[in-house]
């Protein structure tokens, strides 16, 4: 009756079938209860996690000589849902994070322009705003995935420079309508106001398409690791792009060839040639659980769970194997789908002690599907660590331990 892979129906769970999670137990007693014969603390300013409740970014920690430039990621492991809490959301910092003064803070637009224009934070505010839920990921996320052998790290730490947030700006389009661009430009450089002046050419189209001026991110004013004041948002793309702190916009005819463009977020190939402004970040997906450095505490149901996204439009479907790979099931697909917008999948799995490879697989709207590691990996010259959307695989032991594996 039950498949050798484990794999249950995505309604088994709905089903009710009694006694099918083994972790349901009467307990009559309350006396371990205190917290029902006193009142609780009073009201705080700003919320803060349950103290049993221990969240962190993970790897945090930067380049020996400048600890503030490197990156922290977010614990993928420990989040449901699509949305990223903002203080967990993953950060990548080329000069770490400055502390700007919105009131001292200007957004410029210039070069094939008709009228240069510059904005305050102030100004900003008073446009129509919209709101996106899109997920940022750095080109370099996974990239320890492409490493000779698996390392022993958890989801997060492996593949958390993903986050997604609900951020609300203005689109870009009508800021450049305002300046009014020259339509016969092709780019526009995106520079940041911190001390690495980060800048990156966007694609005109890209900017005119869907690109907006982030202000708000989960409903409140942007963290400042996310780029208080003001962001440039690219969705789809390699976070790279999405330029904080942005204090300038020039339209030109050609693209700048900056460092994050040539040396840095381009992919060098087997052949010795590379590809640069390979932008839109490929369709992938990742089991969030069970997965790396986990333990299943016992034999029974469990429920494999994770995340997929794609730069290049909506996730369509999410496929589940517990056996490395030779068969697969679909999973259940929870949010909505949208645009740039990561889904959280679903499926029952039953596990009595045999040794299983979880895998998933997504597909995306526009029929890109997600390789294997060799697939993803079998251009891409040794060394090379950028735009790796390989299948993860996670082992699980005959003792239920799960670990990061090749297949
Ligand atoms: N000005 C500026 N913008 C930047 C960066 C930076 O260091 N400086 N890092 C970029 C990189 S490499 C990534 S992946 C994203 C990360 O965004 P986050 O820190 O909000 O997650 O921001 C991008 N924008
Ligand atoms: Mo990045």
């Amino acid at each position: 009756m039950l498949p050798k892979n484990g794999l249950l129906n995505r309604r088994t769970f709905l089903a009710g079938s009694a006694g099918f999670l083994s972790t349901a137990v009467w307990a009559s007693s309350q006396k371990d209860e205190p917290w029902r014969f006193t009142s609780g603390r009073r009201m705080s300013p700003y919320g803060a996690p349950s103290k049993y409740v221990g969240l962190e970014r993970l790897q945090i920690g930067g380049h020996p000589l400048a600890p503030e430039a490197g990156a922290s990621s977010t614990p993928l492991e420990r989040l449901n849902g699509i949305i990223t809490p903002n203080s967990l959301h993953f950060e990548r910092h080329h000069s770490g994070v400055p502390d700007i003064d919105p009131s001292q803070h200007r957004l410029r637009i210039f070069g094939n322009v008709q009228r240069p224009v510059s904005f305050g934070y102030e100004d900003l505010q008073r446009y129509p705003l919209v709101s996106k839920v899109l997920f940022i990921e750095c080109s370099g996320n996974s990239y320890a995935n492409t490493l000779p052998t698996a390392l022993d790290k958890s989801a997060g730490e492996l593949n958390g420079l993903l986050s997604c947030a609900e951020w609300t700006g203005i689109p870009l389009r009508q800021l450049l309508e305002e300046a009014g661009y020259d339509p016969k430009s092709d780019w526009v450089v995106a520079e940041g106001a911190d001390a690495a002046g980060m800048n990156r050419s966007v694609p005109l189209s890209l900017a005119l398409e869907d690109a907006m001026i982030a202000l708000y991110q989960n409903g409140e004013p942007l963290r400042a690791e996310q780029g208080f004041p003001m962001r440039l948002l690219v969705p789809g793309c390699e976070g790279n792009l999405s330029i904080k702190w942005l204090r300038s916009l020039e339209v030109r005819k050609n693209p700048a060839h900056t460092r994050e463009e040539t040396s840095k977020y381009t992919d060098l190939l087997k052949d010795g040639s590379a590809n640069q402004f390979s932008l839109r970040m490929g369709v992938k997906s990742i089991i969030t659980a069970p997965s790396g450095k986990m333990q299943l505490p016992d034999h029974g149901v469990y429920e494999i769970t994770g995340l997929a996204w794609s730069g290049h439009g909506a996730v369509k479907t999410v496929e589940v194997s517990a056996d490395g790979g030779r068969s697969w099931r679909a999973a259940e697909i929870q949010s909505e789908p949208g645009l740039y917008r990561p889904t959280r999948f679903r499926l029952p799995w039953r596990w009595e002690g045999q040794p299983a490879v979880l895998q998933s697989r997504a597909v995306d709207s526009s029929g890109n599907r997600q390789p294997t590691r060799s697939g993803a990996l079998a251009n891409a010259a040794p060394g090379f660590t950028y735009h790796y959307n390989g299948i993860q695989s996670w082992g699980v032991d005959q003792q239920g331990r799960v670990s990061n594996v090749y297949r």
